[in-house]
């Protein structure tokens, strides 16, 4: 049966008394309430129920009969990627077990759920992930061994679901591990981009090149295709005012939505949660009529304009463009994802008034604020609500994270634009700024303060008028929060801060972002795991279920065996990315130094302009040494891996710097055993798998008060890798934890940056006499050493001139960092017991407890357990 639903009947439908519709779930209850079996024999349905695979023969079996039925191939002609197919539709069909099952008992049990609404989810690969998640990983090795093939090589076949840019994308894919693995009742919704983030080619002169990402070119064994899963979503037309504050929106495109569900498995648990992306389509039909009259051209025209909507991730991470069908994305994503949550409430019988005590939506970034006026169109024209009550309801059902206090990422949207594509929307805006009385309010508290007033409503004045989505977000939500302490403090003092003198601070908190430690210790370190179980004699499952236990490796410390097993660990994770490099790269990599990381997306105020100028400094230090100077330096690998926008014409020549200086000092006979530079292309979830547990020092460098969090900061950690880094984000909270001696900061505070870029601005000081040292780099770069010096001129001058992200200002205190990381390296004892004591203080960043903090102080959410 196929149920194409349109939002607006919605609410419509009569409901049947005794018979509970759910998604998938249809229940009968008799006269004595119980629930009587929905159809046919129950026995015989009971029997054919696949239940899960837990022995290796079972597991043979379900793989040959996938190779044999679903591939339609046999063991003459299975390859690699054939066996994976195999064995990721084996695993499949134990993760749908426990699916439905978490579906039906959510579905009976009707627990509050909530909604995590992002536009990104990083995702990664997933066969690994989905057998430990179900404690299959050895079953499955012995199993795919007794076919002749190697589990691991399998694993390598999957390419990335890259849904997503970076932090903020792969936080959500985090969430949603750890929300199936404390069993709470969490939804991820968001879209199936056709294309994911480009892939990254370095061409021969270091330019970055962007090639589509074709990740659905195989089939994707990890998804279920609903094709009775349809919302038709509206765009254009007009809206036509009808008396209540209600209002008729007709006429214009209608495209459809189509639901794609993804499953998430808990670890150790059979709750196995869902993330719903959805993928847009031509209505069927909608063209029939110009097909008719013989214009197939404009038939097809439509047809394609409909699926371009989730054809590719917008590739910019941190900039706006205000591009209408970046706008399309957000609304058929938004639309979609709440008319799909308004069903599933419906169908649990409850009345609309109870909504926000059944639902919480997080808005991951402003992304998805759409959904605030959506809702008030789906109450006040659907369900009939006054405006009040449907406010009400909305005020209390969002929640809004921001990811980042940087202006370019401040999302507004042109009026014009608005009110063409979502009319409206458009009009609920203006009647939430008028009806809303917000302004008035704010008259009333602040009177006369007419620039509050300009600053707080939801339209920026000037030409063109824009739609300020962080002000709708912060106004529409009952919590807004930032992901770090210091990054809360700065969104509540500069952002938000109108909105915390009109509501109070409480409306303003935070939560510390965190990671998995399921994909970022035992996943991507099984040797570090395992190190962990048998020192602290306890099964994985205690500390990657409780990261506070690594707590326990404290007392092993001075343990000189425990020790040196730690730096084995280390140097085989070492020797693990150098095979990794010479079988992708053909490159030779010198195990035996000390390896320095930066990976992240590129970005000025991620400095990793700053990290090459220190990597030439340090080349041109030593070609500066004579021969018996240098046999005292410790050798060192430095490596560099991240996207650019591909229009960000400034991070784009850091790149071809990074790219052109790896080519000359890699290639010095005098120095090239001493410091060696790679670029690694094409940085994704899985080169940051093998990257992370090799190194020893990682740079998380931004410009103080600009990194909202970082992610990759806590992953290096846990992983025994030690921080170079700014007082910013995470970092204070990392070092907190693992105590100032083991991390090594440096640089200028936030509450100085404001200053110095004032006095850049004018009162500027040559670079010359401000720092000697990067003035030497900079004219070796601009003097062509490295190639083409002119090339890199507005790099450069990205320097020279303002240096809005304080360059000069820090480049003094990070070599003095860097020193300090050397001198640290050499007692190479006192250096692993720093590795150690870093990880075993990691338990605050599990992503365990900070979405256990999202569910009890925000969206006041039960664990539901399935059994
Ligand atoms: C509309 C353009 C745009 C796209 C993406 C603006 C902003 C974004 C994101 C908010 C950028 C992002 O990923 N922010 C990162 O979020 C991580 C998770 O909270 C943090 O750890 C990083 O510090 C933050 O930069």
């Amino acid at each position: 049966m196929t149920s194409t639903i349109d939002p607006s009947t919605i609410g419509k439908a009569k409901s049947r008394r005794h018979i509970r519709t759910l998604t998938g779930y249809t229940a009968e209850t008799d006269a004595a309430g119980k629930e009587k079996w929905p159809i046919g024999d129950e026995k015989v349905w009971k029997e054919g129920i696949p239940p899960v695979t837990t022995e290796v023969p079972q597991i043979t079996k379900s793989v040959v009969h996938h190779v044999h039925t679903s591939l339609a191939r046999q063991a003459y002609n299975l390859d690699n990627l054939g066996a994976y197919q195999a064995t990721a539709m084996s695993t499949r069909d134990n993760l749908l077990a426990n699916w439905n099952e978490t579906q039906l008992h959510y579905n009976r049990k009707a627990p509050k759920r909530a909604y995590y609404l992002s536009l990104e989810f990083l995702m990664g690969r997933t066969l690994d992930n989905a057998l430990l998640n179900l404690g299959l990983k050895q079953q499955y090795g012995d199993g795919t061994q007794k076919l002749g093939f190697n589990l691991e090589d399998l694993i390598e076949q999957e390419r990335d679901a890259g849904l997503g840019n970076g932090g903020l994308g792969r936080l959500a894919a985090c969430y949603l591990d750890s929300s199936a693995s404390q069993e709470l009742p969490v939804w991820g919704y968001g879209l199936r981009y056709k294309y994911g983030i480009f892939q990254q080619l370095i061409s021969p002169d270091g330019s970055q090149l962007e090639a589509p990402d074709p990740w659905l070119e195989h089939d994707n064994p990890w998804e279920l295709a609903r094709s009775d899963v349809t919302y038709h979503i509206r765009f254009y037309g007009y809206a036509e005012r009808l008396e209540g504050g209600r209002a008729l929106w007709q006429g214009g495109q209608e495209v459809l939505a189509m639901a794609y569900d993804v499953m998430i498995p808990g670890y150790a648990t059979k709750n196995t949660n869902n993330l719903r992306l959805w993928e847009s389509k031509p209505k069927r039909g909608f063209d029939l009529q110009s097909f008719n009259a013989g214009d197939y051209e404009r038939a097809v025209e439509a047809s394609n304009s409909a699926e371009a909507i989730t054809s590719v991730l917008y590739p910019n991470d941190h900039t706006t463009f205000g591009k209408e069908l970046r706008l399309k994305q957000q609304y058929f994503w938004t639309a979609a994802s709440l008319a799909d949550i308004m069903r599933r409430f419906k169908n649990t019988g409850k009345d609309v008034s109870e909504f926000p005590d059944y639902v919480a939506i997080q808005l991951n970034d402003t992304h998805p604020t759409l959904a605030i006026p959506e809702l008030m169109r789906m109450l006040v024209d659907e369900e009939e609500l006054p405006w009040d009550k449907a406010w009400e309801i909305v005020c209390n059902t969002f929640f809004f994270t921001n990811h980042t206090v940087l202006p370019e990422a401040l999302e507004k949207w042109p009026v014009g634009l608005m009110e063409n594509l979502l009319p409206r929307h458009m009009q609920i805006i203006y009647d939430i700024v008028s009806v809303w009385a917000f302004l008035q309010a704010v008259e009333k508290k602040f009177p006369g303060d007419k620039d509050r007033l300009a600053r707080m409503s939801l339209i920026e004045e000037g030409f063109p008028k824009n739609v300020r989505m962080a002000n709708l977000a912060c106004i529409g939500s009952r919590k807004v929060n930032g992901v770090a302490e210091l990054h809360s403090e700065l969104v509540r003092q500069t952002i938000m801060k109108d909105f915390v003198e009109f509501y109070g601070v409480s409306k303003f908190s935070n939560v510390t972002n965190g990671i998995t430690p399921r994909r970022w210790l035992d996943q991507c370190n099984p040797g570090l795991s395992n190190l962990i179980s048998e020192t602290l004699k306890v099964p994985k499952a205690t500390f990657l279920k409780d990261l506070y236990k690594l707590e326990g490796l404290l007392e092993h410390v001075d343990d000189p065996a425990f020790q040196k097993r730690w730096a084995a660990v280390k140097q085989s994770n070492k020797e693990r990315l150098a095979q990794h490099i010479e079988s992708t790269l053909g490159l030779k990599v010198n195990t035996r130094a000390m390896f320095d990381v930066q990976i992240k997306r590129l970005h000025e105020y991620k400095r990793q302009t700053m990290n090459i100028m220190g990597v030439i400094h340090r080349y041109l230090t030593l070609k500066d040494m004579t021969p018996e100077q240098r046999t005292k330096v410790n050798p060192k690998v430095v490596f560099f891996a991240g996207k650019a926008a591909p229009g960000y014409y400034i991070a784009k020549l850091t790149i071809r710097l990074i790219v052109n200086v790896a080519r000359i000092i890699n290639e010095d006979p005098e120095t090239k055993d001493l410091l060696s530079l790679y670029f690694l292309p094409d940085y994704c979830v899985s080169l940051a798998e093998v990257l992370i547990p090799a190194s020893d020092i990682s740079q998380h460098i931004s410009t103080a008060g600009t990194e909202a969090s970082g992610t990759s900061n806590m992953k290096f950690c846990l992983n025994g890798g030690l921080l170079v880094g700014t007082v910013d984000g995470a970092n204070i909270e990392i070092a907190e934890e693992v105590g100032e001696s083991n991390v090594f900061f440096f640089g200028n505070l936030t509450p100085a940056v404001e200053d110095l870029r004032y006095q850049h601005m004018y009162h500027p000081v040559p670079i010359e006499q401000k720092c000697p040292p990067l003035a030497r780099v900079i004219n070796e770069v601009a003097e062509g050493r490295f190639g083409d010096g002119g090339v890199y001129e507005p790099l450069l001058n990205t320097i020279r001139q303002n240096d809005y992200y304080l360059l000069t200002e820090d480049f003094d205190s990070y070599i003095k960092a860097l020193e300090l990381v050397d001198q640290a390296y050499q007692d190479r004892t006192e250096w692993i017991k720093k590795s150690i004591r870093t990880s075993a203080k990691m338990g605050k960043f599990s992503s365990d407890r900070a979405i256990m903090d999202y569910a009890q102080e925000y969206w006041n959410l039960e664990q539901t357990s399935v059994g």
